[in-house]
């Protein structure tokens, strides 16, 4: 008996491992099911895309700015070029990169922002042109820009004011009413370069009267950047701006704009003090700023919360020229990377991961080195496989670079 129930049982017992085989293969198979039909394919999260670069446009003089949007409503998103040495305004079309002029006799652009004012679909496009550093040498012309039948076709102007020194534009939805509002921040207050603590406004348009109205006089020295953010993640923006004051955060609640300061940025003295560039990230639910320091600077700097302050960690002090900054989730971790570029010497563009959950520390990846002197980068999917994408353009290199996500892990070094 003993024999024949080992002779029975023998076979069952070897029928296990089959059956242990045949469950690994099926959860393999859901397991890589699963990531084939999400974003991230065949890439785990927290492991760096590799990201495979070409240029798409070298007909630029010298970049400036770089705007994914979609201007012809084919639900791609384009890419327009701010170059400002041109005398004229141009988008290239995805996915083909064909380059279209919106507007000419335009000389001296420096910044563009676009949200559809008229609501038919197609984005306006707020312009400011004619910019000097100098006041007295800078006419500084807002227009907005409105599509005809064509977008191919060149675009129809309409001014809205003139601010020597117009240099940052954006629209930002202060009430969170899906009503947008168009804000304008000169470079410098009265000259160039500032005196120390010279006022730099912050100015407001509502379309429709487009009014000049004065939301800030806070900013001081040179006032370079202006980014409306969600930062409470509610539809209701706040603005945060980089100016040699450091970083201010404008609300608008109760009624009136409030000004608070987040941080002075570099603590060296006047002129080398404050911030150049300013985005909002974050690490899984946790803020973060991310800066370059100080004006046209060297530094990429991390600000971390720690309590009602700040916390600086500089994670990039070598740049020359520091200009291109853009935060996004790369790798699909929940946790944002850092995009960081500059136009002196020795040009090259970095991506910066945070390897703890704090963002205390960070590692470097070049992700360019010598392909563009980058003015500007943009995270966006450009291609449609939900894989972000990154767009910069060059200014002494005149060119635009995309970088395509290949959704595989970037070979180690
Ligand atoms: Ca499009
Ligand atoms: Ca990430
Ligand atoms: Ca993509």
């Amino acid at each position: 008996m003993k024999t024949s129930l080992g002779a029975r049982s023998g076979p069952r017992l070897h029928v296990l491992p089959h059956l242990r085989r045949i469950a690994r293969c099926v959860a393999l198979l859901s397991w890589s099911l699963a990531w084939s039909w999400s974003p991230h394919a065949s890439l785990r999260a927290g492991l760096l895309p590799h990201f495979e670069g070409k240029v798409i446009s070298t007909a630029v003089k010298y970049g400036y700015q770089m705007i994914a949007v979609d201007l012809n409503a084919d639900g791609k998103k384009d890419l327009l070029a701010i170059d400002e040495q041109s005398t004229e305004l141009a988008w290239l079309e995805n996915p083909s990169w064909t380059r279209h002029v919106l507007a000419t006799d335009v000389p001296r652009p420096l910044n563009a922002a676009c949200w559809d004012v008229d609501g038919d679909g197609i984005p306006e496009v707020a312009l400011a042109y004619r910019f000097e550093p100098r006041p007295s040498q800078s006419i500084g012309n807002l227009v907005l820009l409105t599509h005809g039948a064509d977008v191919r076709q060149p675009w129809t102007s309409r001014e809205i004011d003139r601010v020597p020194t117009a240099h940052r534009i954006r629209w930002m939805d202060p009430e969170g009413l899906g009503k947008k509002v168009l804000l304008l921040g000169p470079m410098v207050g009265k000259s160039f370069p500032p005196a120390e603590g010279d006022s730099v406004p912050i100015y407001l348009y509502r379309p429709g009267t487009w009014q000049r109205e004065t939301i800030s006089t806070d900013p001081r020295g040179i006032l370079h950047a202006i980014n409306p953010v969600p930062w409470d993640g509610s539809p209701r923006e706040q603005l945060l701006a980089a100016s040699y004051a450091g970083l201010h955060r404008l609300e608008f609640a109760r009624g009136q704009w409030q000004v608070s300061l987040l941080t002075p940025g570099d603590p060296r003295p006047w002129p080398l003090s404050g911030s150049s560039e300013v985005r909002l990230g974050h690490l899984e639910k946790r803020r973060l700023l991310v800066t370059i320091e100080p004006w046209h600077g060297h530094q990429v700097v991390v600000y971390l919360p720690e309590g009602d302050q700040w916390k600086r960690v500089v994670i990039e002090d070598a740049m020359e020229n520091g200009h291109g900054l853009a935060v996004g989730d790369l790798d699909g971790d929940g946790r944002d990377e850092i995009v960081s570029g500059f136009r002196g010497k020795g040009f090259h563009v970095s991506l910066f991961q945070a390897t703890d959950p704090r963002g205390v520390q960070w590692r470097k990846t070049v992700l360019d080195d010598g392909g563009i002197a980058a003015a500007d980068c943009v995270i966006e999917d450009f291609n449609g496989d939900r894989l972000p994408d990154i767009a910069c353009v060059g200014a002494s290199t005149g060119n635009i670079k995309l970088y395509l996500n290949t959704g595989k892990p970037r070979a180690q070094p």
